[in-house]
């Protein structure tokens, strides 16, 4: 584990925009990718042959197993030592106030659901932003994904472009939306489903196949380096968004929402541009966005 160069000092921020300079952005990318690979190592490492629900969250689809909170510990206690003015948003509770304007905000297991059931796709996510703890306000800087699994790493830092496992992502440019392999995920919650599946039939058919594997981070993550065209999914938490979407971006992607609105819990939209503007139109006309209970 690397001790952050930046955690004595007060952050050096760029004149231009009051956030942390390249540097100390490029240090955060490597901490945020320190902390992503050993809190992935405790859950692989961790897990036992029959993993058991401790909790339910929004549902009671909606699973909380012990590992979610022991890999959110030990990510509150690494970015504690690391660095102790930050804040903290975690998903299994964690809520940390800091006062030096940059918050971290982690998923301990990003694909829980997965990870109950051993299905091979899951990932820790951990990002870093600036500005107040509210998503539709804050900047993220830096982030990093680390599949379990497999232990592939997706890192990106903000202007400073995507990686995985040190490699540079771009991602694909298809030429029409009918070509485009579609991830997305659905809720917890069987009214939210009914109306994701009411969606999806406009979908499907206007899109070469879908593709839902269970954790947000990666599906961005996948987006970024070219294995899936678009992602689309209503109801995302912040932890689940703030990295993948990040390194999504950095890699070319244009990351949105509907209606002009930012990329958020109402909806996400990822991928090349044009074909963006196109899935776009298409929820909206769909009215993916529109009431439906529940996440
Ligand atoms: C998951 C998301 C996934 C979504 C699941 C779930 P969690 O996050 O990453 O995209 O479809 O319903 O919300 O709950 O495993 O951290």
């Amino acid at each position: 584990m690397s001790t952050d160069p930046t955690a004595a000092a007060a952050t050096p921020t760029s004149p231009s925009t009051d956030l942390p300079d390249d540097a100390t952005v490029a240090a955060l990318r490597a901490l945020a990718e320190d902390l992503a690979t050993e809190a992935g190592a405790l859950v692989r490492d961790g897990r036992p042959d029959r993993v058991e629900v401790a909790a339910t969250k929004s549902s009671a689809v909606d699973p909380v197993t012990e590992m979610d909170r022991a890999s959110e510990e030990l990510l509150r206690e690494r970015i504690a030592a690391a660095r102790p003015d930050d804040g903290m948003l975690g998903e299994e509770g964690s809520d940390v106030a800091g006062t030096s304007g940059l918050t971290w905000v982690v998923d301990p297991i990003d694909g829980t659901v997965n990870y109950l059931y051993g299905v091979a796709s899951y990932a820790v996510s951990v990002a870093v932003v600036a500005g107040p703890p509210d998503p539709a306000r804050w900047t993220v800087l830096a982030g990093a994904v680390h599949s379990v699994v497999d232990g592939r790493t997706w890192t990106a830092a903000r202007g400073q472009g995507a990686t995985r496992d040190g490699r540079p992502l771009r991602v694909n440019q298809p030429a029409e939306l009918g070509a485009c392999l579609v991830g997305t995920g659905f809720g917890y919650a069987a009214s939210r489903r009914a109306d994701q599946a009411r969606v999806l039939t406009h979908v499907l058919p206007r899109v070469r196949d879908i593709r839902r594997l269970g954790s947000a981070a990666i599906d961005l993550c996948l987006l970024a380096e070219g294995s899936l065209d678009l992602y689309y999914e209503r109801g995302l938490n912040p932890w689940d968004l703030a990295a993948g979407a990040l390194v999504a971006a950095e890699a070319g992607a244009a990351v949105t929402g509907l209606r002009g609105e930012p990329a958020g819990s109402t909806m996400t939209v990822a991928g090349a541009a044009p074909r963006v503007a196109e899935l776009v139109r298409l929820l909206e006309e769909a009215g993916a966005d529109g009431p439906a209970e529940g996440r």
